[in-house]
């Protein structure tokens, strides 16, 4: 049996299917007190360090340490997989070096990081960007759920103290290698077990139109200024703009029209832009091509646009040591590439960083069909286990 079935009946999502828990909400504080619950059962020291990153040690906490770890939220509607595997396979794989009677030399700890999906505060990997600065604590504690709560009130009901919140050196030079175990999230991997090579570039923009709110049926189409008809072409020429740049993704997955009633035009339209590709310049490249159309859109309907780029990361290529020795210590499993973003890609750009994935046999994420199987998920563990072994002797 598995540890993920502890936790499958936290943060069901009944209207959306899958699940939805989201940082410091209630599922994901339940996920909380389970990983603590869980982690000193298990003989693990566990903190909350000033970001609310949550640190089980084996060992005494110190530099050089061998961390391994993920989250465990999920986008709204998620899966199970993605993020509470990395979690549930670093308990299991404590669980399997105990058995084997081996004592670190190295502390070992699993770190647990809060809203990495931003799926509430809309920034992903919020806890390891504060954590490594990538992201100032004054932005990220303004930022608001969709019910207007800030992160700074929400932490603060969490029982953390938002003013410890920013960069953290301190927990930063404690990481002597970072390993995080991911469900695969296309159909790259056709074997049980793989390590990662890089991550896309990715961003997050909003696009608010705005235009006249007015009755739908009392107002003559000639009349309107309804900023949905730029929000509908931007759609569009994400689709385009995406298309004309090879290996490049855009996506809308999220539009919000205030006041949002059927018989009534709007009078904003927030629209969420997600845009990848292989480099910078390719990203920038679909980025700007969407802007344009979109203004061009805004222009023809009377309406305004403005444009906020909400977070970005630059191409992450894994430390290549790392990568090919934790492979040929798995017996040469394959490296492959990925276009989902993670926590260790932050982490990336200070400590050695490698991923392990889990095959995806159907590659569905971010969906409720996201899946691997048990006997794929016991390999990744054992893998996970082997690897930590491997570095923290
Ligand atoms: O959006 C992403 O790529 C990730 O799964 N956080
Ligand atoms: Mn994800
Ligand atoms: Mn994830």
């Amino acid at each position: 049996m598995s540890l993920l079935d502890d936790i499958a009946d936290v943060g069901v999502d009944r209207r959306r299917g899958g699940y939805s828990r989201h940082g410091f909400d209630s599922a994901e504080l339940e996920l909380r007190s389970w990983f603590i619950a869980s982690a000193e059962a298990r003989g693990l020291d566990v903190e909350t360090d000033r970001n609310g990153v949550l640190w089980a040690w084996w060992g005494t906490p110190g530099d050089g340490a061998i961390v391994t770890g993920s989250h465990l939220d999920s986008v709204p509607g998620g899966g199970a997989f993605d993020g509470p595997l990395g979690v549930t396979a670093a308990l299991e794989a404590v669980d399997l070096l105990r058995a084997r009677g081996f004592q670190p030399r190295k502390p070992l700890a699993i770190a647990v990081f809060p809203e990495e999906e931003g799926g509430r505060f809309g920034v992903a990997c919020l806890g390891s960007r504060l954590m490594t600065g990538a992201l100032s604590p004054d932005k990220a504690l303004a930022l608001t759920d969709p019910q207007g709560i800030t992160l700074a009130e929400a932490v603060r009901s969490a029982g953390l103290d938002p003013l410890r919140f920013g960069r953290d050196p301190v927990a930063l030079a404690r990481i002597g290698a970072f390993v995080e175990l991911h469900v695969e999230q296309g159909r790259g991997l056709t074997v049980p077990v793989g390590v990662a090579s890089s991550i896309l570039a990715h961003g997050r923009w909003r696009f608010t139109f705005a235009g006249e709110g007015n009755h739908a049926g009392a107002t003559l189409m000639g009349d309107r200024r309804d900023p949905m008809l730029p929000a509908a072409a931007l759609v569009a020429a994400a689709r385009r703009a995406a298309s004309a740049v090879p290996g490049a993704r855009a996506t809308v997955g999220r539009i919000v029209p205030t006041p949002g009633g059927t018989n009534v035009i709007a009078s904003t339209v927030d629209v969420w832009l997600d845009a990848r590709a292989d480099d910078t310049p390719r990203t920038r490249s679909v980025v700007e091509a969407v802007s344009s159309a979109a203004a061009e859109a805004a222009r023809e309907e009377g309406c305004t646009v403005s444009i906020t780029e909400e977070s970005y990361g630059d191409t992450v290529v894994f430390d290549a040591t790392l990568r090919d020795d934790l492979a040929s210590h798995l017996g040469g499993v394959p490296a492959l590439p990925t276009g989902a973003g993670h926590d260790a890609g932050i982490l990336a750009a200070h400590v050695p960083t490698a991923m392990l994935f889990v095959r995806n046999p159907t590659g569905v994420s971010h969906a409720p069909e996201e899946y691997a199987t048990p006997e794929d998920c016991a390999a990744g563990a054992v893998a996970l286990a082997n690897v930590l072994e491997h570095l923290s002797r």
